[in-house]
C-alpha cells in the first residue's frame, strides 16, 4: 500500500472517458503507441470548448477592450470582464475587484515583489520562503535583495519534503516583510499546510502570498479558507491557454500598492504635470491584455467547477496513490518527494539511468512526463541529484495509463540492468 493519505477511490463521479474525449491532442500516436500525457505539471491539455472560445472570439467579436463605444469592442469588454465574476468564484474571492490579469505565476509574484513589498523594503529586512520554492519564488526576491540588502529566508524541509511549522515559526520576526509559500510543490508533489503557516504569519501581522500554479488545477481553493493575502496562479495549468493568469490580492492591499508598470488601460488622468492611477484591479494592468487568452481561462475555469474541483482532487488522488504504491515498489527506483499531503506529480531516480535517459525511453512508448530540475534547483541540491524524472496527473488521466507508465519504467530498468 502507499503511504499517502487514505483517498476517495472507485467512484468519484467523473466519467474520465467522457473527459478525455474532450481534449482532441489527447487521440494520436507518438511514435506509433497512443500518447499518455504525464506532463501536466509543465502544462495541462486545453478542452475543446476552451479552444472553441478562443477560436470564437478571434472569428466573431475580438477587438481592443475598454477603449471603442463600438459594438466589437463592447462585446470583447464585456467578455473580458466577466471572466473576473469567474475567477471570483473559483477563488471564493470576497470580491472580483481583487482580480488582477497577468502573464502567469511568475508575473503575478512579480508584481507582489516589486509594487508591494519593495516600495517598503530595506537593509536587513527579512522575505520567508521554503526550500521547495519554484525559482519563479526564488529569484524575484533574490532581485529585491540585491537591490536593498534585504535578506530572503528559507524555511528547510525534511527528506520526505515535509515542513516542519516550528522551523517556521522560529524564522518568523520583526523584521519579516512577507511570508511566500509554495502551496503544492512542482518537484516534490507536497501539499503544503498553508493555512497554518498563514496563521502563523498573521499572529506577528506578517501578510502571505501563495504560489498556487500547483494548486489551483488540481483542488479546490478558497482564499479566505486559506488565510492569504495574495494568491497566484497560471492559466495554461488550469487547462486555459497560455500567456494568461491571476493575481488574487486582498483589496485594501492592492489599494495601497502604486502600479508596477505604467502605460495605458491603468490610468485616471494623464498630463505632463503627473498622473491619477485608476482604481486596482485596473491599475495593475498596463497595456492591452491578452483578451482572448483571458476569456479562454475563463471558459477553462468554468469547465473545471462543472467537473468539480473536489472530484477532480479524489480522481487524481487516487492515480497518484496508484502510481505511488507500484514504482515506489520497484527495485532500483527513488521516489524523491514522500509527503503524506500529495497532489500532482510524481518524482523519482533510478540507480543507472539518468532522468534524460528515463524520458527519452518513455517517449519512445509514447508517454510524456519532464525530466530536469523542474525550475527547483535548490530542491535537487537538497537531495544531492541534478534531476529527477517526473510524472504529473491530469484530470483526463486513467489508472491504464499509469500501467503504461509503470511498465515503461520497467523496460528502463531493464535496458540499463
Ligand atoms: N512549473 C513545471 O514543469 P509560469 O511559468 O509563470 O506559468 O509558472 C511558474 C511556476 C511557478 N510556481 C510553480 C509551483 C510552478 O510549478 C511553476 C511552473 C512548470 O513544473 C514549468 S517550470
Amino acid at each position: 500500500m502507499s503511504h499517502l493519505d487514505p483517498v476517495v477511490t472507485g467512484d468519484t463521479g467523473l466519467d474520465v472517458e467522457a473527459i478525455r474525449a474532450q481534449f482532441p491532442i489527447l487521440h494520436q500516436e507518438i511514435n506509433g503507441k497512443p500518447l499518455v500525457y504525464l506532463d501536466n505539471g509543465a502544462t495541462a491539455q486545453k478542452p475543446a470548448v476552451v479552444i472553441d472560445a478562443v477560436s470564437h472570439c478571434y472569428r466573431s467579436y475580438y477587438a481592443n477592450i475598454h477603449r471603442g463605444v463600438h459594438d466589437l469592442s463592447q462585446r470583447s469588454t464585456t467578455a473580458f470582464e466577466g471572466v473576473r465574476g469567474t475567477v471570483q468564484r473559483f477563488l471564493n474571492a470576497p470580491s472580483q475587484e481583487e482580480v488582477i490579469f497577468t502573464r502567469g505565476t511568475t508575473e503575478g509574484i512579480n508584481l507582489v515583489a516589486n509594487s508591494f513589498v519593495r516600495p517598503n523594503l530595506s537593509a536587513g529586512d527579512e522575505i520567508l520562503v521554503t526550500g521547495m520554492e519554484h525559482h519563479s519564488n526564488i529569484v524575484p526576491w533574490q532581485l529585491l535583495c540585491e537591490a536593498t540588502g534585504a535578506k530572503l529566508v528559507v524555511v528547510p524541509f525534511s527528506d520526505a519534503g515535509e515542513i516542519d511549522l516550528g522551523d517556521v515559526t522560529a524564522r518568523i520576526n520583526a523584521r519579516t516583510k512577507l511570508v511566500s509559500v509554495i502551496h503544492v510543490s512542482n518537484a516534490l508533489g507536497t501539499i503544503n499546510p498553508v493555512a497554518e503557516i498563514a496563521r502563523l504569519a498573521h499572529e506577528r501581522d506578517v501578510p502571505v502570498l501563495l504560489d498556487g500554479a500547483q494548486s489551483a488545477p488540481h483542488m479546490p481553493v478558497d482564499v479566505q479558507s486559506l488565510g492569504c493575502d495574495f494568491y497566484v496562479f497560471s492559466g495554461h495549468k488550469t487547462y486555459g491557454p497560455s500567456g494568461v493568469g491571476v493575481l488574487w490580492g486582498r483589496y485594501a492591499l492592492l489599494e495601497s500598492m502604486p502600479p508596477w508598470h505604467g502605460g495605458g488601460d491603468m490610468i485616471k488622468t494623464v498630463s505632463f504635470e503627473g498622473t491619477e492611477f485608476a482604481e486596482p484591479p485596473q491599475r495593475f494592468e498596463a497595456g492591452t491584455p491578452n483578451i482572448a487568452g483571458v476569456i479562454g481561462l475563463g471558459v477553462a475555469l468554468d469547465w473545471l467547477m462543472g467537473l468539480g474541483l473536489d472530484r477532480i482532487a479524489a480522481h487524481e488522488a487516487d492515480l497518484l496513490a496508484y502510481a505511488h504504491e507500484q514504482v515506489g515498489a520497484m527495485d532500483g527506483v527513488r521516489i524523491i518527494g514522500n509527503a503524506r499531503h500529495k497532489a500532482g506529480a510524481l518524482s523519482f531516480v533510478m540507480n543507472e539511468a539518468h532522468p534524460h535517459d528515463i524520458g527519452t525511453i518513455l517517449d519512445n512508448d509514447g508517454i510524456a512526463i519532464r525530466s530536469g530540475h523542474h525550475c527547483a534547483q535548490p530542491v535537487m541540491q537538497r537531495y544531492g541529484i541534478p534531476a529527477t524524472a517526473r510524472a504529473s496527473f491530469g484530470v483526463y488521466n486513467t489508472r491504464a495509463e499509469v500501467d503504461r507508465l509503470v511498465a515503461s519504467i520497467d523496460k528502463v530498468k531493464r535496458l540499463f540492468a
